[in-house]
């Protein structure tokens, strides 16, 4: 992967397959239809995440419309032993390493739990709110794995706007220099809230990898395959001992930062528009029909799948329990302080009023 100003592309709009001399399809008839299902549920997911939210079972969603295929795609391409770092919007990327683990992510939306599940099950990291924090986790499990001989990669998912943070810049130099086993992988979604591309840098994000003395490479993040295959190379090369690469994945956010936000203040219809015209499914369906692997059949198949997650994530959220208060305070401290405990015990006879009230 030398440096390249091209971005690579395996599907063109219309969903040709296009030919790459670097990059390859080398998935399975099978492979091809399942990706198409996975795309499709996580689209599912996502639209329950927003109405869940909208009929006062979450609190908030942070909705990953439009980055399916980045996200899915990229995640089919890890090992089960690699570890991913995400951030708070990578459902398509639980949802292909944990499958219905997916649900823990509502419940952390709902403020059911703590982002309840065990890193270890999926060798997948909890969700990180703090931007670009997780870049540096990544590094430093990376690292970890590189000296115990592990041959795993630490992937960290984070977006555009996460480059303007110090965490991420120094995360790719400690990477660089430990040459760690971890792929960067930027979505770049061309907004950071309501912040565009354009007031947060003044060139592309894959070309910093070169500065810091490892590879960038940018791709088509609403085109799977290209996805897939350029995250695969990346990984292999990362456990292969050659060190980090920085993935930049051209997408944009379709729907709004979270559901507190109103994206219509800040950005035009015909932008919006035109990556609508771009997003990932349709292209990829495109490609399954040009390649004769589409049929009704796989529709109704994928459709009644995406229609069994759905009801499932309603069925699940609605009845999830409220956590216990102590939540609030366990977890923070092994040995809590006075000032903090002195709080809790307010807070204990607070609430054993309005039990007495009943
Ligand atoms: C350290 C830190 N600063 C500020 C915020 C508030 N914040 C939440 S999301 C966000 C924008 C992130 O944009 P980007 O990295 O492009 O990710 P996207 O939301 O587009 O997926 C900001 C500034 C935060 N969560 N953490
Ligand atoms: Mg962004």
């Amino acid at each position: 992967m030398d440096q390249t100003d091209e971005q690579v592309r395996l599907l063109g709009e219309d969903g040709t397959l296009l030919q790459h001399d670097t990059y390859k399809v080398d998935l399975t008839d099978e492979d091809l239809c399942d990706l198409y299902r996975q795309l499709v549920v996580v689209r599912r997911i996502d639209v329950e995440g927003n109405n869940l939210q909208r009929q006062g079972q979450l609190g908030i969603w942070a909705p990953c419309l439009g980055q399916e295929a980045a996200q899915v795609g990229s995640a089919r391409a890890l090992r089960p032993d690699d570890f991913v770092f995400p951030s708070y919007r990578e459902h398509g990327v639980v949802y292909v390493r944990a499958g219905m683990e997916v649900l823990s992510v509502l419940g952390l939306y709902r403020g059911a739990n703590l982002s309840g599940w065990d890193p270890q099950r999926h060798k997948l990291a909890q969700y990180s709110i703090p931007i670009g924090t997780q870049a540096l986790h990544a590094v430093g499990y990376a690292i970890g794995a590189k000296w115990d001989g592990a041959e795993v990669c630490a992937v960290a998912y984070f977006g555009d706007g996460a480059t303007s943070e110090g965490d991420v810049s120094e995360a790719f130099n400690f990477a660089a220099v430990h040459s760690a086993p971890v792929v960067f992988f930027c979505q770049n979604n061309q907004w950071a809230i309501s912040v565009p591309l354009a007031k947060q840098m003044a060139g592309p994000v894959y070309k910093r990898a070169f500065g810091f003395g490892f590879p960038g490479v940018q791709v088509d993040g609403n085109d799977v395959l290209a996805v897939y295959a350029v995250t695969r190379a990346a990984a292999e090369r990362a456990r292969d001992g050659a060190g980090p690469t920085l993935i930049e994945a051209i997408t944009y956010r379709l729907g709004a930062h979270t559901t507190t936000d109103d994206p219509t203040r800040y950005r035009t219809s015909d932008e919006l528009d035109m990556w609508k015209a771009r997003e990932p499914i349709g292209r990829y369906r495109a490609f399954l029909e040009r390649a004769g692997l589409w049929t009704e059949a796989l529709e109704g198949e994928v459709q009644a799948e995406a229609d069994r997650v759905a009801a499932e994530v309603r069925a699940t959220v609605e009845h999830m329990p409220d956590p216990p208060l102590s939540d609030l305070v366990d977890h923070v401290y092994a040995d809590p302080p006075a000032t903090l405990m002195a709080q809790w015990r307010q807070l204990e006879e607070f609430e054993a009023q309005f039990q007495a009230e009943g």
